[in-house]
């Protein structure tokens, strides 16, 4: 297929082209992204999530500017990393005003080859955003960008879960968003690998800082008095610990030591065997989910739409229970 080839040799028309085919759920889009999986597998892909206006853009776009100009450590005097970002947060669309002190250093960034940006579209269904994330992601990895950078608003479940498909999740919180931690939504905060005060130019950071190492040491408490955990930990061989890192992404502080701990996790992912388990675990999820999605939709294809409101009506006023509507839809009887 020609599109496939042309995105497999770094053509960025055609690559912008056949992420729009996939956001619009076009038949030809899913083909191709069929034809490119075995191409993927060797990004890294980094969610960087947080409540509204932490600063999550800004963060991005200082790393994807440093990852281009510096690699992931300063002292290693690694090379330059090509970037793709995508922004899952339609409100916020990465051309916003947010760098109006930086003009100069992101138009390096916007004209350079090495860097992709794409930010989703509004859809209705948050559902389905997660779903054409996921197949977006993978087609940047079969284009061949070494890190991409999913930048997301940490408000519920299905950010959480786009989140989750990274391998390696940064949770930006700042100072000022009242309650320190309840700033960060429950269920977020253990899926952090790194978390990120922004903002330290602020007052109130400190105490922002000290909150999130405290509730931090906490869960580490809980977890080594548990003995599952503790078994697990034994057989892991290393257990990560989170940082907590204070940046101020609009002056560009903190954002070397913010790319040294993203590359010390993957380095530790990479050592504890941990890198295989979380891809098996994402994949594992990604079918059962089209699984269910496809059976639902085949299942439902088959019947008038009123079956299932029918059901639906039966259940609410409390005739039936969901569980027998259910089995008698699966059985053909809906009386
Ligand atoms: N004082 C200060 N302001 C910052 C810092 N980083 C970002 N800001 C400002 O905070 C505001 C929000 O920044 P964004 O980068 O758009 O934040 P965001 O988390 O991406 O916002 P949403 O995508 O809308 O949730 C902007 O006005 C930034 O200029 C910082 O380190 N210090
Ligand atoms: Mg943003």
């Amino acid at each position: 297929m020609e599109s496939v080839e042309r995105v497999l040799k770094g053509d960025r028309l055609a690559l912008a082209r056949l992420l729009t085919q996939i956001e619009n759920e076009e038949p030809s889009g899913l083909e191709a992204l069929s034809t490119l999986y075995p191409h993927t597998g060797r990004a890294h892909r980094i969610g960087i999530t947080g409540a509204p206006g932490t600063g999550k853009s800004s963060l991005v776009n200082r790393l994807a500017l440093h990852l281009r100009q510096n690699g992931w450590s300063e002292q290693t005097d690694s090379e330059a990393e090509s970037v793709a970002i995508v922004a899952v947060d339609p409100s916020s669309p990465f051309s916003g005003g947010a760098f109006l002190g930086d003009r100069i250093r992101m138009r390096d960034l916007y004209g350079d080859p090495g860097i992709f940006i794409r930010s989703m579209a509004s859809r209705g269904a948050l559902g389905g955003l997660a779903r054409a994330t996921v197949d977006m992601v993978e087609v940047l990895d079969a284009a061949g960008f070494a890190v991409i950078l999913i930048e997301t608003v940490g408000a519920g479940q299905a950010e959480v879960d786009i989140a989750r498909m990274a391998h390696t999740v940064v949770v930006v919180d700042a100072p000022g968003l009242g309650d320190d931690v309840q700033a960060i939504k429950a269920g977020i905060l253990e899926i952090a690998d790194i978390l990120v005060v922004n903002k330290a130019d602020l007052p109130g950071a400190e105490n922002t800082l000290r909150a999130l190492q405290l509730v931090l040491e906490l869960a580490g408490t809980a977890q080594r008095t548990n003995p599952d955990a503790k078994a697990e930990n034994a057989a892991s061989k290393t257990v990560w610990q989170p940082p907590v890192l204070p940046t101020v992404a609009i002056q560009g502080d903190g954002i070397a030591e913010l790319a040294q701990a993203i590359h010390n996790h993957r380095e530790h992912l990479d050592l504890s065997g941990e890198y295989a388990v979380r891809e098996r675990a994402r994949v594992r999820n990604e079918m059962e989910d089209l699984l269910r999605q496809q059976l639902m939709a085949g299942f439902l294809a088959h019947q008038p739409e009123s079956t299932f409101e029918d059901a639906l009506a039966m259940v609410l006023a409390k005739k039936k229970a969901p569980r027998q509507a259910v089995r008698e839809l699966i059985e053909g009887r809906n009386g």
